[in-house]
This record gives structure tokens, sequence and C-alpha cells, in this order.
């Protein structure tokens, strides 16, 4: 594994890190406060080419590649997870979705627009009754000539409640169990497609998550993605590369409380001198210090499988399980170093601690990830 940064990974990190810490940074704390990403943001993010980093260039992506996509997510989330997600969900969930499973019509009219950012897109699989278990989803599609007429409801969608471009999931055949799953690009102003409940959630508070209403929704065939049943292999393939950036987000987490924890360890002074004198908080910044960087060589590891285009599951899952329980345990941390300044809003590290519980839960939850690592080692 080459542990060397090319010329444009350092590019990118530069790139991002500078937006992240110019126009993001400074206000994170109101992104979580006021439960919105900002629309100049996302303008911004659209302009650098984050929201279609990995498409390739064809597409008008910016066709980086899956490290760099990595380093682009860990540097958002050192700032902000909201901020994060929205560009993680817009990649790897959507756009790339779109360009390995799309027809040339599907990339033109939906691939190109989401890789701009002109569009925002969103990944409809949950549902009330099918999270870790997607093999039961009851929104049902059924074929009625050139259409598709699609009911049901969709749970927790990041980016739901405002994305003009949906990848939906559906049962066209519910007795095939997965195998009856299938994939359709859904538009927002297609009729009987309505936006439900916003979720008020513990973290990443600046995210929109929502519920998705389809009632009778008539989605032309041209847009269904793939082929009928092959949803469930096109939501797993989507995932693994989403678990990557779940885990780069979490690095990103962790690595923002440590920096926030090693700092005000140097100037907190208890006892006649800085905390960071103390060994127990030395040991603390040196068990994250640590973990991080282990969380971090599994992510970059992921990421270098999926170049492969070898299957990455295991890697994918690992890296995920591993720093997004780094994640919460570095947070924990670092708000204990903090003492109880650390509970106050006012400290990065409170928020920290509240974003990074849901890398252990979305895209596949700690014992989904077990049992996706579990299933590839007793092969
Ligand atoms: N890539 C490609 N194909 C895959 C795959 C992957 N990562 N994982 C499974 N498959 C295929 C299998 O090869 C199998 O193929 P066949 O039908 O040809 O035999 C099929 O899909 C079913 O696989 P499996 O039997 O492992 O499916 P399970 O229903 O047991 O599900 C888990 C496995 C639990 C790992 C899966 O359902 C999962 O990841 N659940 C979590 C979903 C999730 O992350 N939800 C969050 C939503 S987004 S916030």
């Amino acid at each position: 594994m080459d542990l060397q940064l090319t010329e444009e990974q350092e590019m990118i990190r530069k790139m991002v890190r500078d937006f992240a810490q110019k126009e993001v940074a400074p206000i994170a704390a109101e992104i979580d406060d006021k439960g919105v990403v900002p629309f100049e943001n996302i303008k911004k993010m659209a302009h650098l080419g984050l929201l279609g980093l990995t498409v390739s260039e064809q597409y008008d992506g910016g066709g980086a590649d899956a490290i760099s996509y990595v380093i682009a997510i860990e540097e958002l989330a050192k700032v902000c997870a909201s901020t994060a997600i929205f560009v993680a969900v817009q990649n790897s969930l959507v756009c790339a979705g779109i360009e390995k499973f799309g027809t040339e019509e599907q990339k033109e009219q939906y691939l190109k627009p989401l890789a701009r950012g002109e569009k925002i897109g969103a990944f409809a699989l949950t549902e009330p009754g099918a999270g870790c278990d997607v093999s039961v989803l009851q929104t049902a599609a059924v074929r009625d000539g050139d259409v598709y007429v699609i009911n049901g409801s969709k749970r927790f969608i990041t980016n739901g409640g405002f994305a003009d471009i949906v990848i939906l999931f559906a049962q066209t055949d519910k007795a095939q169990r997965h195998r009856g799953i299938t994939a359709f690009i859904v538009e927002k102003g297609f009729e009987g497609f309505a936006v439900g409940e916003e979720e008020n959630k513990m973290g990443i508070r600046g995210t929109n998550t929502s519920e998705l209403i389809f009632d009778d929704v008539r989605v032309p065939v041209a847009n269904r993605l793939s082929e009928e049943g092959q949803g469930f292999k096109i939501t797993m393939t989507m995932l693994d590369a989403g678990r990557v950036g779940v885990a780069a987000q979490a690095v990103g987490i962790a690595q923002g409380a440590y920096e926030a924890a090693l700092q005000y360890s140097k100037e907190r002074v208890q006892f006649g001198k800085p905390i960071c004198q103390f060994q127990a908080i030395q040991w603390m910044l040196a068990d994250m210090a640590t973990r991080i960087e282990a969380a971090r060589l599994l992510t970059y590891k992921a990421a270098l499988q999926k170049e492969t285009g070898e299957r990455f599951s295991k890697e994918a899952a690992m890296a995920k399980l591993f720093a997004s329980e780094t994640a919460v345990w570095v947070t924990n941390r670092a708000v204990q170093v903090h003492g109880g300044y650390g509970y106050m809003k006012e400290y990065s590290v409170e928020r920290n601690y509240r974003d990074a519980k849901i890398t252990e839960i979305y895209e596949g939850t700690s014992e989904v990830q077990r049992m996706v690592i579990a299933r590839s080692i007793l092969r």
C-alpha cells in the first residue's frame, strides 16, 4: 500500500481544507443550531467541483480518485459533519450509482447536472419497517405500459427534503424478496411525490433528514436504473462506497475533536500547570491520536481496494466499523478533556460528540458491518 499522497491528492486536500476552514468552520455551530447547510455554501461547493468530485470528467465531474474523495470528506467533517455527509451522499450514493448503473440518456439527463452541483440528489432506501433488512421493502412499483406506478414511503432520507433527484428502491416482485427489488430515478416534480415530516435529530443537525411519500407516482420505464430485480445488488454496491465515505466522515469528526482537545489541554491550567502535563490527559491524547491514525489507514485501504475495481465490501465494512467506533470513543474523550466546558454548546466537542454517533448507525449499523466482515472471512 503506497502511503505517499500524489500531488493531485495533496492539492485537493489543500483546496478543501481552505474552503472548510474559511467558509464552513466559522459557521459550523450555526449550521448545527439552525439545522441547515446554507445555500451559499452549497453553491460554493458546486463551484469547487465537490458535488461531483468522483464523477468522470466526461460527465462534468472532477474525475478524482477514491483517496482524494476520502481526503475531501475528512477535511469537511473535521469542521462540520453535516456539510461532509451532504457531499458524501451526493457523490457516493447518488452520482456514483447513476454513473455505474445508468444508461447514457440517464447520465446526460441526471448525472451531468448532479455532478455540476446544479441538482441535489438523495438515496431513498430505508423504510419504517426496512432498515438493516433491506429485503422487506414495502414500497411497490407496478408496471403499466411505459411507466411504473409507485406507492409507498421512505424514512430517514438524507437531503430528502430538498433533493431534485431521488434514487428510489421499490419491490417489483415482492415474492422474490431481495431479488425482486428494482431501482428508479425519480424527479421531485413527478406527480404524487411529496416530502413528509423532517426528523428532529441528535446530531448532524445541519442535514435535512426527511420522509418521502410516493402516491401513485408514474415513473417512465426509461427511468429504471438497470434491470428489474437488480436493485439489491445496486444498493449494496453503492453502500460499499458510501461506507468508505462514512468512515472518512468519522475520521474527520474524530480528528476535529482531537485537535480541539489537544489545544485546550495546553491552555487549561489546573493545579498550577496546563492539564496536558498530567499523565491522565497525555494518555487520552496518545490513545486518541493512535486510534485516529489506525482508522484513517483502514479508510485509505478501503479506498485503494475500491480503485482496483475488485469487490471491497469487507474493507469498507472494516473501515466504517473501526472509524465510527473511533469517532464515538475519541469525541467522548475530547469532551472529558474539556471537563464542564466540553458539555457546553460554545465548545465544538459538544457537537462532535453528538455528530459522531450517527456514523455507527447510518449506511449500515456496526452490527451490520460485523455481519459483512464475518461473512467475508468465513466464506
Ligand atoms: N455487492 C454486490 N452484491 C452483494 C453485496 C455487495 N456488497 N452484498 C450482497 N450482495 C449480493 C449477494 O451476493 C447475494 O446475491 P445472490 O442473490 O445472487 O445470491 C445477494 O446480494 C443477497 O446477499 P445476502 O444474502 O448477503 O443478503 P442479506 O439480506 O443477508 O443482507 C446485509 C446482507 C445485512 C449485509 C445487507 O442487507 C445490508 O447491508 N443491510 C444494511 C442496509 C443498510 O446499510 N441500510 C442503511 C440504509 S442507507 S442510510
